[in-house]
């Protein structure tokens, strides 16, 4: 029989390959030695550092699956989960940042796109030079997209684009905006746009006062008559399966991410445990810690068990989206349980930015809410399973 390692109960890292390993590796060094020490600050006076995304294409962390002679290291799906999963035990913000940047904009774009819009956009969004953001939610279109506002108007030579877009990760900072609007010219039907800061009418005000992921920056994008050219339109997508082919890589992602903070939590409360004593002996001596702690060891080794079996899918081009409702659902849902459990366990001490529990615990309210809420993906899966439709 072999042995038993309590932090990696199933032996992920033996399903791993060398490669997977070593851009694993890279990205764990760089997350605990450049992101951790700004991460406590970053949340408290919600301030984004923007020189991040310059470090993480140098480190070749944005865009991670898009082929190399765009900028990306060509790598696979399983690489880009466990690269989240390292970056978001840290915080859920920094994930956030990279994660938009990634499948949001460099996918569509490398997807959807011309070859100059590739040429173009591709190397340097990889390189973080250029930053970008992703706006789908409106303020009255949130977890139904399919009922948004803004509009493309066909004019001579291009569109003028009018709307609004609300919580937008990366937003007031971006430099490159992909954007979803309903085209006149095609019927009405849902098409991508690429802008670019500094457009006449294009502005994109922060959002203020975040409780929860305060180290990444949320705005809104407003569209007051933007005048394209014709070639800011992605040419090759239509329809509500443009922005969820983006969805897909980004949920994915999240459900490696969510388990890193949940990891995170997990560790630091088995060690308070460890270290704090009360009625003469540690709290990790008691029933209850421990029955926590094993609650804790089995979400997080079956949740990412399942996010690697949907990554290997993922890199066969065989895996289906309600597949990624299935761990985005599962994941973000027990790595917020995970969290408050060892803000609980850490008592008061808990409450204290010193000890992050909290912090990741109030990020992953966001990330159980963004890219589909914890109950839309219930409704995905019922619909999967019924062939019965339950959002309107
Ligand atoms: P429905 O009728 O289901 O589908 C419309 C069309 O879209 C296609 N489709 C998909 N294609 C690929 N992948 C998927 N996952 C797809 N889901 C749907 C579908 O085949 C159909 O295509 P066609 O050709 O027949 O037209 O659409 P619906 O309007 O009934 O949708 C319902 C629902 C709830 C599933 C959907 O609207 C939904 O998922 N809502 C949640 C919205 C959401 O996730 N928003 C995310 C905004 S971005 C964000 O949060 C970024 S935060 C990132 C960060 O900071 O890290
Ligand atoms: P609503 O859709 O109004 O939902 C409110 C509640 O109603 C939820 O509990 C939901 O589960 C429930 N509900 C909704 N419909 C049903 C139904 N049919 N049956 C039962 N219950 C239902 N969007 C982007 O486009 N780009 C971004 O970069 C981005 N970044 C974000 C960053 C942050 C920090 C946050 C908070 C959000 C971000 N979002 C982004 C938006 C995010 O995707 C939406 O907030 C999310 O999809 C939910 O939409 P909503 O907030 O309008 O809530």
């Amino acid at each position: 029989l072999g042995s038993f390692q309590w932090e990696d109960a199933l032996l992920l890292e033996s399903q791993l390959n060398e490669e997977e390993r070593m851009i694993r590796d890279a990205a764990k060094s760089y997350a605990a030695e450049k992101l951790a020490p700004r991460a406590i600050e970053a949340f408290a006076k919600e301030t984004t550092d923007p020189e991040i995304f310059r470090e993480m294409g140098e480190m070749g962390l944005l865009g991670t699956t898009i082929p190399e002679e765009y900028g990306g290291i060509g790598a696979g799906y399983v690489t880009y989960g466990l690269v989240a999963r390292e970056v978001e035990r840290v915080d859920s913000g920094y994930r956030s940042m990279m994660s938009v940047q990634s499948s949001l904009v460099m996918y569509p774009i490398y997807a959807y796109g011309s070859e100059e819009q590739r040429k173009k956009y591709l190397p340097k969004l990889a390189s973080g030079e250029w930053i970008g953001c992703f706006g789908l939610t409106e303020p009255d279109a949130g977890s139904d997209p399919g009922g948004m506002k803004t509009r493309a108007e066909k004019v001579q030579g291009g569109y003028v684009l009018n709307g609004a877009k609300m919580w937008i990760s990366n937003s007031p900072i971006a430099d490159v905006f992909v954007v979803w609007a309903k085209s006149d010219e095609h019927g009405g039907k849902i098409r991508g746009f690429v802008l670019e800061k500094g457009m006449k009418g294009l502005s994109a005000p922060k959002i203020e006062g975040k409780m929860s992921l305060r180290a990444s920056i949320t705005g809104e994008i407003v569209m007051d008559g933007v005048e394209v050219s014709d070639d800011a339109l992605l040419p090759n997508v239509e329809g509500l399966k443009g922005p969820f082919g983006c969805l897909n890589r980004a949920r994915y992602g999240i459900a490696w991410g969510a388990m890193g903070a949940a990891e995170f939590c997990w560790h630091a409360a088995r060690q308070y445990g460890l270290d704090r004593k009360q009625f003469n002996k540690p709290l990790a001596q008691t029933q209850l810690f421990q029955k926590k702690l094993a609650d804790m060891q089995t979400e997080i080794t079956l949740g990412l068990q399942a996010a690697l079996q949907v990554g290997r899918l993922m890199d066969a081009a065989n895996a289906a989206p309600e597949m990624i409702s299935i761990i985005k659902r599962n994941n973000c849902g027990k790595a917020l349980d995970i969290a408050r459990m060892a803000r609980d366990m850490h008592g008061g001490n808990g409450i204290s930015q010193e000890f992050q529990v909290i912090r990741h615990m109030m990020n992953l309210e966001t990330v159980n809410t963004y890219e589909g809420t914890h109950d839309v993906h219930a409704l995905i899966l019922g619909r999967a399973q019924t062939g019965l439709q339950a959002f309107f």
